[in-house]
């Protein structure tokens, strides 16, 4: 067997939530990430045979039966991750019930997967069937994100327009836009079944007053999903009430053009 703490995925979610708590977007134990593994890859790491615990989930993920997923811990803080993975981190398998979940690694004080793994799951669930190399889903708190969707209406389309027309970058990187859901209770089965809903077509979910969902195939995109929205609430918000240059229609369509993108239908027209 290969050494876990070598594996390039839990490199990846070392990286990735040092890299969110710097940035502040995770703080306390705000945030969470589930990844999607390759079968053959996690064998070499751990026997996958060897159930240390089964630990029930509270919904159906049927569609997900046998599949494997690297998960961070309920209350854990993502600043902790990288000195102490084997805690923080889990790597659980859906078992063949559908409703429980088998720890194959990490947890190792007890602990569990995320209060959010319910919207995790039914994200991927959801993103799978529009998107076959799918993999992961990433939720975490930035602050001018939550900011601009404090002082914006939440019609999705309307959020999306003010960040498209904020900067050039953000109809390149997301021309799908950002669905937006309301206030609601989060680590609940409602608000995963509300979120799994919006991802059948976003990448990027905004939980009013509370964060963003972002979803795709690998790391990098995900992070540059959430970044990208993430930067231009900034610019949003350091101009707000005194913009003198926002971003034509035309030039918007100019790039939706060049780079051959299908924007989110009826926010430009
Ligand atoms: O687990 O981010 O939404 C901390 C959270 C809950
Ligand atoms: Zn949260």
């Amino acid at each position: 067997m290969k050494n876990i703490f070598d594996a390039p995925f839990m490199r990846e979610m070392e990286k990735t939530t040092e890299n969110m708590y710097r940035l502040g977007w995770d703080e306390r134990n705000g945030g969470n990430i589930s990844y999607l593994l390759d079968e053959n890859e996690v064998a070499e790491y751990i026997d996958l045979n060897k159930v240390i615990r089964t630990i029930p989930t509270g919904f159906n993920a049927s569609e997900l039966i046998g599949k494997i997923f690297i998960v961070t811990g309920t209350g854990k803080y993502f600043k902790n991750m990288k000195s102490d993975p084997e805690s923080n981190l889990g790597v659980v398998r859906i078992g063949k019930d559908g409703t429980t979940a088998e720890l194959l690694w990490g947890y190792k004080d007890g602990g569990r997967f995320t209060s959010e793994f319910p919207a995790h799951m039914m994200s991927h669930m959801a993103r799978l069937k529009v998107d076959p190399d799918h993999r992961i889903v990433m939720h975490t708190h930035p602050t001018y994100t939550i900011a601009m969707n404090a002082v914006c209406p939440l019609d999705e389309k309307e959020f999306t327009k003010r960040l498209w027309k904020s900067n050039t970058e953000a109809i390149v990187v997301f021309p799908d836009g950002v669905g937006v859901l309301p206030c609601m209770v989060c680590g609940t089965n409602e608000i995963g079944k509300a979120t799994a809903e919006k991802m059948a077509k976003f990448r990027l979910v905004v939980w009013t007053n509370h964060g963003i969902y972002g979803a795709g195939k690998n790391m990098d995109e995900v992070f540059g999903l959430i970044e990208t929205v993430e930067k231009t609430a900034q610019i949003y918000m350091l101009t707000l009430g005194r913009v003198q240059n926002s971003i034509p229609d035309d030039v918007l369509k100019g790039l939706a053009k060049l780079w051959n993108l299908k924007p989110l239908e009826g926010v430009l027209d």
